[in-house]
């Protein structure tokens, strides 16, 4: 089972900081196939703060729904085209299959095997029995495939039509029997019979099996070497040496090549409907190469998926990587308001009103007594910065004080200092165009009916502001128009000032309502409010509730 411990959509910095240490905090206390991931873009502060402590960006990660290659079976089972149906149908059997991929040289899937065709061929229709004594094969893949020793002659490797005989007969009946048969297709399958045997040499039948393991002469041998006839003999009896001599066809003689292939990546879902109402039972899994990956049955759909998630810094789905609602999630740890979906086993779902989400998982390390290395106390103290502003935030508690104290202690490093050089890294303004300023870290949300979205930046100073104010709003305009929300908005904060500016786009119905001072057309100043969350968002749902 794999874990993967991953933060919202919109990354910023909390989440991707958080979702790093609480992999490394679950490894340390013993959780194997734990991995942190991210489902969107770090930024140039998110990147500034990897690189200074040393970390590579999580696991990019676009969806965790559940896809073929989860529950394919990846110890293919398959047969070259060369081999024998016999073989074929002995690993069919031996893996409880319904039939097998028929793989060449180069790997590539040329068709599929199945028991229906190799039952079809094995008992043909009654008004077509005379199948049953006809075998398309290699001479000498065909004494493999019966377990025979080779007594005279020099068998063919290449593939005949042979048509089978059994001489259970007088031999002057086996003479008239010859008469009508083409020798050089001929295969001969008779026990210790010495007047058949030769008789068989005489008029040039091309093989004989002796069957029962039954002792040939060395006048009957000598005779076939001079005449050509290939002797074989077979350790079973005549029944038995007849199914093993017609199942010596080639698998690639009986391949059905109009079949129905699968991808890996192929969302496990959209397989499932597609796959549903085919007679084919199993898919053979190619990638683009063509090259088997993997074998599908129908009853894999049932599998469950080996894999769950560890949601960090955001509990709602909306906010959630693609497929979320698809795998068992297996905790939370959050600081946000409560969205949560509910579960179908009793999870951890850590939810603490602190200033963020790594304040929480640096509060498990201390808990447990896990030690941490100076570069993720390192980490676990730019989250904390970047969501709480350096402690200057609202949302901020005695418990991010105190951890933020210890951290700097572990870690060596000055808070304030840190602050200065995260904030001063890629001002969002500066650096972003429009539309990335209003998406980059921005969160979807549901009011009833309404969905609406609410992004944060923070600057150093409102100085860039002015000029990018028109674009802001266009590109919020545009942003709300494609995800169809009641609105949209931007809050730009001033981290030195502790001020805010608000921008909203959206339904009238609803900006109307604004009733903090207004700063330009679609703008307000919302002085004293930096935080999102525990400001923001609960102003919004109370003018939310007052809509109609
Ligand atoms: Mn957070």
């Amino acid at each position: 089972m794999q874990t993967i411990v991953i933060g919202h959509k919109n990354p910023d910095m909390d989440s991707i900081c958080s979702a790093i240490a609480y992999a490394e905090f679950k490894k340390a206390t013993g959780a194997n196939q734990v991995r942190a991931a991210r489902c969107g873009n770090t930024n140039q502060r998110i990147d500034y703060a990897l690189a200074k402590f040393g970390f590579e960006a999580p696991w990019f990660v676009t969806s965790v729904r559940p896809r073929i290659e989860d529950v394919m079976n990846s110890q293919v089972v398959s047969i070259g085209p060369e081999e024998p149906v016999y073989e074929a149908f002995t690993r069919i059997s031996q893996k409880g299959l319904r039939g097998l991929p028929v793989v060449d040289k180069n790997q590539c899937c040329v068709g599929l095997v199945s028991t229906l065709k190799i039952g079809q061929y094995l008992f043909p229709p009654r008004d077509q029995i005379g199948l049953q004594r006809e075998v398309r094969a290699a001479l000498k893949e065909l004494i493999e495939t019966v377990g025979g020793a080779l007594l005279a002659g020099t068998p063919e490797s290449d593939i005949r039509h042979f048509i089978l005989i059994v001489a259970a007969m007088q031999v002057e009946s086996f003479r008239r029997r010859l008469d009508n048969l083409d020798r050089k297709k001929t295969v001969l399958i008779v026990g210790d019979r010495r007047d058949v045997q030769k008789l068989a040499i005489e008029q040039n039948v091309h093989a004989i099996i002796v069957t029962g393991g039954l002792k040939v002469e060395e006048d009957i041998i000598r005779q076939a070497e001079d005449k050509g006839t290939v002797i074989i003999s077979s350790p079973h009896d005549t029944a038995t040496t007849v199914l093993l001599a017609r199942s010596a066809v080639r698998s690639g003689e009986m391949l059905d090549d109009t079949f129905i292939s699968v991808s890996p990546e192929t969302p496990l879902e959209e397989a499932e409907r597609d796959l549903a109402t085919t007679s084919q039972f199993v898919f053979p899994v190619l990638d683009q190469h063509r090259h088997l990956r993997g074998i599908l049955a129908k009853g894999d759909f049932l599998k469950p998926i080996p894999r769950q998630l560890i949601l960090v810094d955001h509990n709602e789905l909306t906010q959630a990587v693609d497929g979320a609602d698809r795998v068992p999630i297996a905790e939370i740890l959050d600081h946000h308001r409560i969205g949560a979906p509910p579960t179908e086993s009793p999870i951890l779902f850590l939810n603490r009103p602190v200033g963020s989400t790594s304040t929480i998982v640096g509060t498990l390390f201390q808990q447990a007594g896990v030690p941490m290395s100076k570069n993720l106390a390192g980490l676990l103290m730019c989250g904390m910065i970047s969501d709480t502003l350096n402690l200057t935030s609202p949302t901020t508690t005695d418990v991010d004080r105190a951890l933020m104290a210890d951290l700097a202690k572990a870690s060596g490093i000055n808070p304030a200092d840190l602050a200065a050089e995260i904030f001063s890294v890629g001002s969002p303004l500066l650096t972003m165009s429009p539309n990335e300023a209003v998406t980059a870290d921005s969160k979807e949300y549901e009011h009833g009916s309404h969905r609406y979205s609410v992004a944060q930046i923070e600057e150093l100073s409102f100085a860039p502001f002015q000029a990018k104010r028109e674009a802001l709003l266009e590109a919020l305009e545009a942003h709300r128009a494609e995800k169809r929300y009641l609105f949209t908005a931007l809050l730009i904060t001033d981290i030195n000032t502790q001020n805010s500016i608000l921008l909203v786009r959206g339904d009238p119905s609803f900006t109307r309502l604004i009733d903090y001072p207004e700063a330009g057309e679609f703008g307000w100043r919302l002085d004293g409010v930096v935080s999102r969350k525990k400001q923001l968002l609960p102003y919004i749902t109370g003018l939310l509730a007052r809509l109609r």
